[in-house]
């Protein structure tokens, strides 16, 4: 099996039901008698939440569109070095809320930096570890905004939904690219039903027999 092979991520504008999923299908792999650790990105690790910290500060608000990529760029290093590795090496699951195309997504085809170089930056930060599948949930912006309603929003929900139509495009995009890789998922259905789904692809991919 190849190093990365349990590595997986999920990706979506905010609020598309990631963290929801990713526990619904963290119960069915523990009930199985799998282990299975998941991360948040940014954060995973005391620098990483350090890092997310200062991200979402909305007294942060001068803060450049570049100095925030590299900040986002240092906190999925630290987390890959101090986690990532040691959990694939011991052949557990790892499912990240977030990678390098919320990266792409959110400053590139969302602030409109250079998506060329933006991959480089993130090989580099990753040390060109790619998740083996990644499961990319979509939804409106419209939907997000409701689901969304009643919480506060951090520094980065401040940005609109303009941008955040951009960002979901840009997730939109990055799927087509990557075809073997990602898997895209119209998140507008229930939450049994997007479970399912995503169990039965889970299974299919890890020939899992239950
Ligand atoms: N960011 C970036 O710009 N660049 C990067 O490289 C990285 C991140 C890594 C992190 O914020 C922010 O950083 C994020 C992107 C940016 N920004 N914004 N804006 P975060 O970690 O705090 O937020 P998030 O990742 O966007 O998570 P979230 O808002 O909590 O969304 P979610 O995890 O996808 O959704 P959820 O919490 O599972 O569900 C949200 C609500 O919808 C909740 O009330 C659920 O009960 C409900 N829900 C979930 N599924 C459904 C369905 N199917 N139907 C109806 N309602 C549902």
């Amino acid at each position: 099996m190849n190093s990365n092979k349990k590595f997986i991520s999920f990706e979506g504008i905010d609020g598309s039901g990631k963290t929801t999923q990713i526990n619904l299908l963290c119960e069915k792999l523990i009930k199985i008698g799998e282990k299975v650790s998941v991360f948040r990105e940014p954060g995973g690790t005391i620098i990483s939440e350090k890092i997310r910290r200062f991200l979402l500060d909305k007294t942060n608000y001068n803060l450049s569109s570049e100095a925030e990529t590299l900040l986002f760029l240092a906190s999925r290093n630290q987390l890959i070095t101090e986690k990532l590795k040691n959990k694939l090496d011991k052949g557990e699951y790892v499912i990240f809320d977030r990678f390098n195309d919320s990266t792409i997504a959110y400053q590139g085809y969302g602030f409109g930096l250079d998506i060329k170089h933006l991959k480089i930056l993130s090989n580099f930060a990753t040390f060109g570890l790619e998740p083996y599948k990644t499961f990319f949930l979509d939804i409106s912006v419209e939907e997000s905004l409701v689901r969304r309603s009643g919480n506060k929003s951090d520094r980065i929900e401040q940005k609109g939904e303009k941008y955040l139509n951009k960002v979901r495009e840009g997730f939109k995009i990055i799927a087509k690219e990557n075809p073997r890789r990602i898997i895209e998922i119209d998140a507008l259905n229930g939450l049994d039903e997007l479970s399912k789904f995503i169990w039965s692809k889970f299974k299919e991919i890890y020939d899992i027999k239950v």
